[in-house]
C-alpha cells in the first residue's frame, strides 16, 4: 500500500508530531502525567489518525522505528518543561515489545533527555501480558529501574482477570466503554464499580478513560475515584500548551 511507503518517509521527514492529553489527578487537584499521542500530517492526504496508520505500521518493523521516535521525542519533550513531577505515558505497540528491541530503546530515550524512569510510563495491551517468552521479563527489568508499566484499553480484551496477579504491572487504564450508560443503568455502573474495585484493591493505580460529561465526573468522584481522563478536562496539546495550559498547573 501507498500510504505505509508514505509513513516511512514521514519518519525522516517533519510530518510526525506529537500532541499529549493530561491525565488528572482528583486527590491533589492537577495533572498527575500527560499520554503522548501520534499525529501524522500527510502531505497529500493532511492529518491521518493513528488508528488507521498505526495497525500498519504494524505489519512491518516499521513499528519499531515510529515507536523509537515516539519515546525519544515525548521524553525529551517533557524533560524540557518546567514541571519537575509530570509523567509522561507513552504507547507501546505489542509488535515492538515482542521484537526485544524495547529495553535497549527505552534505556536509551531516558539517557537522551535526563527524564527519570520514575516520569516514564509504557502503555501496553493486556494481551502482550499474556506471551511467553522475554516480554514478562524485559517489563519486569523497566520497571526494577523504575519505569511503570500500565495496561491499556483494560477490560476491552480477553481471557480471565487471573493474569493481572503477579504481573509486572503499576496502572490500570479502564477502557471508556465502562462508562457506557454509567449515568442511567445501575448495572452498568455497578460494574464500573466493580473495576475500580479490582484494580485498587490489587495495588494498581487506576485511570478511567474518556471523561466526556460532568455527570460521569461527578459519579466517579462519589465513588472516590482519584485518576481520570478525558475530553472533558483536557483535550490533546501541543507540547506549547503543555507549558501553560495543564489543568491544575499552568
Ligand atoms: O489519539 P487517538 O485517539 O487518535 O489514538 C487512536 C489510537 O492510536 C489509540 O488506540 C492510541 O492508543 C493509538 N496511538 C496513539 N499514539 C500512539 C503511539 O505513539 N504509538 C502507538 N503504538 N499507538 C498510538
Ligand atoms: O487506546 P488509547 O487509550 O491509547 O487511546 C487514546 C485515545 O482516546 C486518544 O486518541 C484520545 O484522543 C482519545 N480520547 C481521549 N479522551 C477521550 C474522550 O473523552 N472521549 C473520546 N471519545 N475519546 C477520547
Ligand atoms: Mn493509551
Ligand atoms: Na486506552
Amino acid at each position: 500500500e501507498t500510504l505505509r511507503a508514505d509513513l516511512a518517509d514521514a519518519l525522516c521527514g517533519d510530518q510526525l508530531h506529537l500532541v499529549y492529553q493530561p491525565v488528572v489527578d482528583l486527590a491533589l487537584r492537577r495533572t498527575a502525567s500527560v499520554e503522548a499521542l501520534l499525529r501524522w500530517r500527510h502531505p497529500v492526504y493532511g492529518p491521518v489518525s493513528p488508528a488507521e496508520f498505526i495497525p500498519l505500521a504494524e505489519e512491518s518493523s516499521l513499528i519499531t522505528d515510529i515507536g523509537r521516535w515516539v519515546l525519544t521525542h515525548a521524553t525529551a519533550a517533557v524533560a524540557a518543561l518546567p514541571h519537575p513531577d509530570l509523567g509522561v505515558a507513552v504507547n507501546v505497540s505489542a509488535r515492538h515489545v515482542r521484537s526485544g528491541a524495547l529495553v535497549d530503546d527505552v534505556l536509551a530515550a531516558l539517557d537522551a533527555s535526563g527524564l527519570p524512569a520514575s516520569r516514564l510510563v509504557l502503555e501496553i495491551t493486556e494481551s502482550v501480558l499474556l506471551d511467553d517468552g522475554h516480554v514478562v521479563a524485559d517489563l519486569q527489568l523497566l520497571r526494577r529501574l523504575g519505569v511503570r508499566i500500565a495496561v491499556d484499553d483494560f477490560g476491552t480484551g480477553w481471557s480471565s482477570l487471573a493474569y493481572l496477579v503477579g504481573l509486572p504491572i503499576d496502572v490500570l487504564k479502564m477502557d471508556r466503554q465502562f462508562l457506557a450508560d454509567v449515568e442511567t443503568d445501575p448495572q452498568r455502573r455497578a460494574l464500573c464499580a466493580s473495576v475500580l474495585h479490582l484494580g485498587s484493591s490489587l495495588g494498581l493505580a487506576v485511570v478511567v478513560e474518556g471523561v466526556e460529561t460532568q455527570a460521569e465526573l461527578q459519579l466517579l468522584r462519589d465513588m472516590g475515584h482519584r485518576f481520570i481522563q478525558g475530553f472533558l478536562l483536557a483535550r490533546p496539546m501541543d507540547v506549547v500548551a503543555l507549558e501553560t495550559q495543564l489543568p491544575g498547573i499552568g
